[in-house]
């Protein structure tokens, strides 16, 4: 049976092994040529083909509920449960989710992309299902690099505790985006590169399989003197340790050996890892070969992005100031600091997918002297508010967050908008946050916030190209910009990226003979007095950014002119507070009114 023929996992279960092989095939090539268009994870998905396919045969998918954790690795997932024919539309406009969706099918139970929850999840539906009597295994498919998050540390703890019945799946490839880092890892690498291991390991179990009183063995944790050859991993001690048996390590491109130990984990009455080893791209040379370029949907650097603006300004900063560090949560490569740990390899840090603990490091390490810049996707750093506002805020650090991707950033949907990162970094007592309109505004502003050394500063920037400007429209410290001077009537705030479309629009208001000012604010928080006075002067006002409207940049300004200005008209133009779907990001924006067009049509409004 191919893949066009299959109708639902329960079809895997009537499958021999050449069968297997070639469904195998079809699915690495249905999934290559679809990214291939589409764009989206590759490498993770690849890897992931035959565990997905021994999962859906040993599991009856969705009695028995299969959760991924981070979710970037289900497209195997989607195809064996009757969405082949949905595939082409993988991340398109009113397509298929490229994550877990619910609304997609009732194999999906969790909306996700941010990594290292589904611990918590799989704890939470085996007690719930303990606790009401519901039928039905939970299994929690979790990657070597997701498991550097701590909340992944917190459900294990928990599900160590609470004795569940949980299969967990350790899918191990030794990478994250970039190669995977942190103790834990380099026990399993250990493992994974022990040849002595693997083949005792294997023998032992070849052993096992021929003797009679196997089963109950099996579920006992096997021999002692595998037990004691698997003291001397770390791994097994610290499952074990944790109240979770080990299980491992499994040839993770072996349908039948990973089936075996996913039935064997699955008769174990509680919480169990099976630890398997997969490669990353496997079976598309180009995605096995470059570890950076064909595993993610990372995109790289572009070249005029704001992100090469901030790779540019942190190599010239830390060539004359040797206190300048960078950190990244597993994300060296597509935050920009690839060229940075190139040229200053002590000092980036990569901290494995944990936020929270890589903020609360560069408190520490800004209260030891050093300028730490922690360089975050705007929509990761929501996870680590706590630490930005207590643990770096109240004690006055100046640690500088360099938030990329914010805003709506397009095919990765809900759970990748960077909509919160001014109405939360805004709320912290005493944070600076920057929003650079340009390329050299951007190189400006990491400047100016390097020279702040009294509080936390953020500088916040979409994924798109930057514009690229004269040194004469570029604005300096916390001040605001006046870009264009109108005739008092309108006054415009377009906060970031959004200066284009506030320019736009006045340019369109023009030819209507209306005539704006525009203001490029720069400071998000705190807001330049001149800037509010000026716009004080004006009939009408309108806030235009790529956040959530409620509680951001506008939000700001209509307060404050509440207080100074009562009488003049504010409008806060924003992203209605909601999670939107993913899309081509200035069709979404463009859909808000947050285009020329949206913005000129909301003042036209105004002043009738
Ligand atoms: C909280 C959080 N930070 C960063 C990311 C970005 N991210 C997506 S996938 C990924 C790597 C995941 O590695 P692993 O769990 O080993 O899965 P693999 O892709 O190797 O199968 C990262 C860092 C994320 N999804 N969530």
């Amino acid at each position: 049976m191919r893949l066009d023929a299959l109708r639902s996992p329960a079809d895997l279960r009537t499958l021999g092994p050449e069968e297997l092989r070639l469904l195998a095939d079809d699915l690495r090539r249905r999934i290559v040529d679809t990214v291939g268009r589409t764009g989206g994870h590759l490498g993770s998905n690849l890897g992931a083909v035959e565990l997905t396919i021994a999962l859906h045969r040993v599991f009856e998918s969705p009695r028995d509920a299969i959760l991924w954790d981070t979710g970037h690795q289900t497209y195997v997932h989607k195809l064996l449960t009757g969405r082949d024919a949905d595939f082409d539309g993988l991340r398109q406009p009113g397509g298929m989710s490229g994550y877990p969706s619910r609304a997609e099918s009732s194999h999906d139970w969790i909306e996700n992309s941010h990594a290292s929850t589904v611990l918590s999840y799989a704890h939470g539906l085996a007690t719930a299902r303990a606790a009401t009597g519901q039928p039905g295994r939970v299994v929690a498919v979790i990657g070597d690099g997701s498991m550097t998050g701590g909340m992944a540390f917190e459900g294990l703890n928990n599900l160590g505790h609470g004795g569940h019945r949980v299969t967990i799946v350790l899918n191990d490839n030794g990478r994250s985006y970039a190669p995977t880092v942190g103790r834990l890892s380099e026990s399993l690498i250990r493992i994974r590169s022990n040849p002595t291991f693997m083949r005792r390991q294997r023998h032992l179990e070849d052993l096992a399989e021929r003797l009679p009183w196997v089963g109950e063995l099996v579920e006992r944790g096997i021999s002692a003197t595998k037990a004691a050859l698997r003291e001397m991993f770390e791994p097994t001690a610290f499952f074990e340790a944790l109240g979770v048996h080990y299980l491992g390590p499994f040839d993770g491109h072996d349908v039948a050996e990973v089936e075996d130990a996913l039935t064997n984990a699955a008769e174990f009455d509680g919480p169990v890892v099976v630890h398997v080893l997969t490669q990353k791209g496997r079976g598309h040379a180009p995605a096995e070969q470059d570890p950076i370029k064909h595993m993610h949907d990372t995109g790289g650097v572009k070249p005029g992005s704001y992100t090469e603006a901030f790779t540019e300004s942190l190599v010239k900063a830390a060539e004359s100031r040797p206190e300048v560090v960078a950190i990244t949560a597993a994300m060296p490569d597509s935050t920009g600091l690839l060229p940075f740990r190139d040229r200053f390899p002590d000092r980036c840090f990569d901290v494995g997918i944990a936020e929270q603990h890589a903020v609360t490091a560069a408190a520490g390490m800004a209260m030891g002297g050093l300028r730490p810049v922690v360089a975050l996707y705007a929509t990761f750093l929501s996870r680590a508010f706590d630490q930005a506002n207590l643990d770096v805020g109240l004690h006055g650090l100046p640690v500088v967050f360099c938030l990329d991707r914010a805003g709506i950033t397009g095919d990765d949907g809900a759970s990748h908008h960077g909509v919160m990162d001014m109405v939360l970094l805004s709320k912290v007592p005493g944070m600076v946050v920057l929003a650079p309109s340009s390329y050299q505004e951007l190189q400006q502003m990491f400047e100016d916030a390097l020279a702040i050394d009294d509080r936390p500063v953020a500088i916040r920037w979409a994924k798109t190209a930057a514009p690229h400007v004269g040194w004469d429209e570029v604005g300096r410290g916390l001040e605001a910009r006046r870009v264009r001077t109108g005739d008092g009537s309108v006054c415009l705030l377009g906060a970031g990226k959004m200066l284009a479309a506030a320019v736009a629009a006045a340019e369109e208001l023009a030819a209507d003979g209306i005539d704006a000012t525009v203001w490029d604010p720069r400071c998000v928080r705190p807001l330049d007095a001149a800037m509010l006075d000026d716009a004080g002067w004006h009939r009408v006002v309108v806030t235009v950014e790529d956040g959530f409207r409620e509680g951001g940049f506008g939000a700001g300004v209509l307060d404050a002119l509440s207080q100074r200005a009562p009488d003049v008209r504010v409008s806060v133009l924003g992203v209605p507070v909601a999670h939107h779907a993913h899309g081509p990001a200035d069709e979404l924006l463009a859909s808000f009114g947050l285009d020329g067009a949206g913005v000129a049509a909301s003042v036209r409004d105004l002043l009738a």
